[in-house]
């Protein structure tokens, strides 16, 4: 039977690939960078999962020409956006994806184990749970594998084996929900039934090994439902 439902976090629980674009572009301009991610080159930008292999793919293959200089900023300019994305998150920029806290509250009912498995860092996951969801947000989930916590990032299996390895679960147990086609291919290569629910960069990809595919995970419209510390344990 069915004992977990492990989440992707970034185009899965919330949009919240334009706040990441957003801050990444405000940083670029703080950094004196004269760079700016538009839509269409975030898009394309995208298929490079992690935020810090991202910024490393564009400045190899987009600005080569100062690319050390850049490089060894690197980490400072991912810090700074992620300080950015957080503050941008915890003042409410981001929403959960419709039917998502409705998902979560009735998972929790049903018994079901809830973990998360994501590419972005952990202090960006805990900013928009806990500003989604309420204080007690990241108590929900029994694991929360995140960030540089695996070795590799997807389309790698690794965050989810992760995650696994938490639950002590084996993979037929629990269900994986994704965004993206690197995601499902993350969560297949471990062993996870997945269902995929496009998000707006997403949209048109590749998605046909999910078991099941829905535009959304909801009602249209629904406002998101605070259900942290409402009767949990
Ligand atoms: C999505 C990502 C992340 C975010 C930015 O991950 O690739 O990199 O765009 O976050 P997922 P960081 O779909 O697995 O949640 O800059 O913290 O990496």
């Amino acid at each position: 039977p069915l004992e977990a439902v492990i989440f992707d976090v970034d185009g899965t629980l919330a949009e919240t690939e334009e706040t990441h674009r957003r801050a990444l572009n405000e940083t670029f301009a703080a950094f004196g960078l004269p760079w700016f991610w538009d839509q269409p080159t975030y898009r394309r930008l995208l298929r490079v999962m992690g935020g810090k292999e991202r910024l490393r793919h564009f400045i190899e293959h987009d600005r080569p020409e100062r690319a050390d200089a850049a490089l060894a900023r690197l980490d400072e300019i991912h810090a700074a956006k992620n300080a950015r994305y957080g503050a941008m998150a915890r003042a409410g920029s981001v929403r959960l994806r419709p039917g998502v806290a409705r998902l979560i509250a009735e998972a929790r009912a049903a018994k079901l184990r809830l973990a998360i498995a994501t590419t972005t860092s952990l202090p960006n996951v805990e900013a928009l749970l806990v500003s989604t969801l309420g204080p007690g947000a990241t108590e929900l989930f029994e694991a929360i594998a995140a960030g540089d916590s695996a070795p590799a990032k997807k389309p790698a299996p690794d965050i989810f084996l992760l995650a696994l390895e938490r639950l002590a679960l084996d993979p037929a147990r629990a269900v994986a929900i994704e965004d993206t086609a690197e995601g499902l291919r993350a969560a297949k290569a471990a062993g996870l039934a997945t269902l995929v629910t496009p998000s707006f960069y997403s949209e048109g990809q590749d998605v046909g090994a999910a078991d099941a595919v829905f535009s959304s995970l909801g009602e249209p419209d629904a406002p998101a439902r605070h259900i942290a510390g409402k009767g949990a344990g």
